[in-house]
């Protein structure tokens, strides 16, 4: 759970915290906060229809379930709304929560509390830090490796080397080129149709031989539901570990926001074959169902580490409940 991409990332400094961020954090945070409320205005939109101090001011039957309406539409998913709804109606009845005002804020406090994941921290220690970028077609993988690669060196200082392992579609090393240049980062590729395994090899081969700090893996997209080619990322992923002991360190798995919980079929079913470690929610910014970020971490166990806000270089974030889940319900 990270406020901002210092909290985000542990680096190799000695308390265990990493350093803080080139923007100033009260200003940034500020600053994200109003992007994020942005980029949340549709989910928003569709919740607040519903949820207004107005829904809080007489509490009756109808109250709850018309708050557990608003949430499922909002793709918040029905064990989530649940226990949400359940907890707050009983504060609410035993009188411990005063006011639309109060029972608000602590609707957003619980939804938060759902969300929250043991770590969702990445760790950046190991030298090469390796990546792997696994999801369906489309969901963002290549995109989301451009702003993250981004973000590393420019914020951060650190080498970064891409693997371009996505040898099957059709100009997706070019692609993957576009944003390498960019981020400004070094990219390895292969001819197109060649064995991803081998364009993983190579690049984590030089990632060592340069002493690069963090290497990213593209993988081409496939569906959850195909065998052979799962059985293919099940290799990518062994040549990596074979490589280098412990790596990949992250696979993190791109879900786009806008198919809600659909996408958590294929979390689980990813997190089946290469052992996901985190979940990339990407197209927030043209979602009406941003809550299914919410719902992700309870509903597979895999904690949302970043957010994608956007088609440019910036539009990624680290994910943090509290601030999401306000930035989804509070007006202001
Ligand atoms: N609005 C918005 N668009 C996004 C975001 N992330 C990715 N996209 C767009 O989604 C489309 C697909 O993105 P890619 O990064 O190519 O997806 P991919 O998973 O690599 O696709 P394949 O390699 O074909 O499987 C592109 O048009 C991106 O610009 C986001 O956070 N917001
Ligand atoms: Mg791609």
């Amino acid at each position: 759970m990270a406020q901002d991409w210092s909290e985000l990332f542990i680096t190799g400094a000695s308390d265990g915290s990493s350093e803080p961020a080139a923007e100033g954090p009260a200003s940034a945070r500020r600053g994200f906060f109003g992007r994020l409320r942005e980029s949340l205005a549709k989910t928003r939109q569709a919740l607040s229809g519903e949820i207004t101090a107005t829904l809080f001011a007489a509490l009756d039957e109808h109250t709850w379930e018309r708050l557990e309406e608003a949430l499922i539409m909002a793709d918040v998913g029905a064990s989530t709304t649940a226990a949400v709804v359940q907890t707050l109606e009983m504060e609410a009845s035993e009188g411990r929560l005063q006011g639309p005002e109060a029972i608000t804020q602590r609707l957003i406090e619980l939804l938060a509390q759902e969300a929250r994941a043991a770590d969702g921290r990445i760790d950046l220690r190991p030298k090469p830090t390796v990546i792997l970028m696994v999801g369906v077609n489309g969901t963002g993988k290549t995109t989301t490796i451009g702003k993250l690669a981004w973000h590393l060196r420019s914020e951060l200082g650190l080498r970064v080397l891409l693997g371009a392992a996505d040898t099957f579609r059709a100009a997706a090393t070019e692609q993957l080129q576009g944003w390498a240049q960019r981020a400004q980062v070094q990219i390895v590729t292969g001819p197109e149709g060649s064995d991803p395994g081998a364009v993983a090899f190579e690049a984590l081969a030089q990632a060592r031989r340069e002493q690069a700090d963090v290497v990213i893996i593209d993988t081409a997209g496939r569906l959850h539901t195909r065998e052979e080619l799962m059985d293919e990322l099940i290799k990518v992923r062994r040549v990596i570990s074979r490589q280098l002991e412990g790596a990949p360190h992250e696979t993190l798995l791109t879900l786009d926001a806008s198919t809600g919980q659909n996408g958590l079929r294929q979390a689980q079913l990813f997190a089946q074959a290469v052992e996901v470690t985190g979940i990339v929610l990407t197209k927030l910014d043209g979602s009406a169902r941003g809550g299914v970020a919410l719902a992700v971490t309870r509903e597979t166990g895999i904690p949302v580490k970043l957010i994608g806000v956007g088609e440019s270089l910036d539009d990624l974030r680290p994910f943090d409940a509290e601030q999401f889940a306000r930035a989804m319900i509070s007006s202001s």
